[in-house]
């Protein structure tokens, strides 16, 4: 349909009646005797019914204000020439008070047969579709009118988009400055053909790009038999089990048994790889631990975490946003705190075994279902 510039727009309860030929006199006005040019000769037919008139000869206001007269309840403009979309209705009469849309010629002469025996038409704003979008898909429709329009078809979204697209065929006067939703779909359509900002030109795109990594840690002792014990600390970020950032801090204290006993042990962290993270990357942090170079031969490092003052925790930045991610109970990485109860991860350390590898907590994990990590695209 075609939508006018005069008269009310369509409503989502509509306007629903039983179409009717309007007929008027061929005269000077309009020639023919569906052009509506003229006052209507079947009011008492079209009255409480819905309008179809022909397009031609004179004004679009002219034919809404004739069947308005006559009592229309609305009013189908046919179009007179083939192809696809029917044009919009231009003109303006501040006294229309029913809506007025254009149907192509096809769709009217499938009208016109049938009247005979009664079409029932219903014209509403359908609020469940996304205006220009198709109804199953909410994917945008591009511009194929008939006949094909070189270097606009395909090229161009259709028209019956709105809000009104930069990349429609014309130019309408609501466009903005901006190129992203909801005013413009342009940039969403860049990146879904492959193009991205990418600033720091090392490939990845930078809305989705790892940034910077820290981490906070509450680092105890199991037993306070082990108070002098000492160890160093790694903290490492993965995406899909593979490192790509890390940070480590060297020969902290142990502290003592218990929460109020542990620390809070900050560890920064370097990206070690130019990482993206999309929809369905899992962002990981492994914590571990080793005995420091002085201070006790072993020890039980307790990691503290899960709770709002346990709150153990990884800070990334994706995107530019920074966001933290709690360690809590299941290994799973939160955007919130665990609510409790305070978990604990235990892990025995000896300089004297094994060359003092460093030995994991564990490795908590969150996965990126599009807005998980802070990211609004892609
Ligand atoms: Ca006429
Ligand atoms: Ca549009
Ligand atoms: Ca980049």
């Amino acid at each position: 349909m075609g939508l006018a510039a005069f008269g009310p727009a369509l409503t989502s309860s509509g306007v629903t009646g039983q179409v009717v030929q309007a007929l008027d006199l061929a005269d000077g006005l309009g020639p023919t005797t569906f052009d509506a040019c003229s006052p209507l000769t079947n009011a008492g037919a079209v009255n409480g019914n819905i309008a179809l008139v022909d397009r031609g000869t004179c004004g679009f206001p002219v034919k809404a204000r004739n069947a308005q007269d006559a009592g229309a309840l609305a009013v189908l403009v046919a179009n007179n020439v083939a192809g696809s979309p029917p044009p919009g209705l231009g003109g303006i009469d501040p006294t229309i008070t029913i809506p007025t849309v254009s149907i192509t010629q096809a769709d009217a002469n499938t009208i016109k047969a049938n009247l005979a025996t009664g079409v029932d038409a219903s014209l509403l704003l359908d609020l469940s579709v996304r205006a220009g979008a198709d109804p199953v898909g909410n994917r945008a429709f591009l511009y194929t009118p008939n006949p094909v329009a070189p270097g606009s078809t395909i090229s161009h979204w259709d028209q019956s988009a709105f809000p009104n697209q930069l990349m429609e065929p014309a130019i309408n006067a609501d466009l903005t400055h901006s190129v992203q939703p909801p005013e413009d779909l342009t940039l969403p359509l860049f990146r879904d053909v492959g193009w991205f900002v990418d600033a720091n030109l090392n490939g990845i795109p930078d809305d989705v790009e790892l940034t910077a990594l820290s981490s906070q840690v509450w680092i105890g002792l199991k037993n306070s038999d082990d108070v002098g014990t000492r160890f160093d600390l790694l903290a490492e970020a993965l995406k899909n089990g593979v490192v790509v950032g890390s940070g480590q801090i060297n020969n902290v204290p142990g502290g003592s048994s218990g929460f109020n006993n542990a620390a809070q042990r900050a560890i920064a962290m370097a990206v070690s790889t130019a990482t993206g993270l999309v929809s369905g990357d899992v962002l990981g942090f492994r914590l571990s631990a080793r005995i420091g170079a002085t201070g006790h031969r072993s020890g039980t490092a307790r990691l503290w975490f899960n709770d709002a003052a346990a709150n153990s925790r990884l800070i990334a930045t994706i995107g530019g946003v920074a966001s933290t991610f709690y360690l809590r109970d299941g290994f799973v990485l939160g955007t919130s705190p665990g609510t409790g109860p305070k978990k604990t991860i235990d892990v025995t350390v000896d300089r004297a075994k094994n060359g003092n590898a460093f030995k994991a907590f564990g490795t908590w994990s969150i996965l990126n279902r599009r807005s998980d990590l802070g990211i609004s695209s892609p």
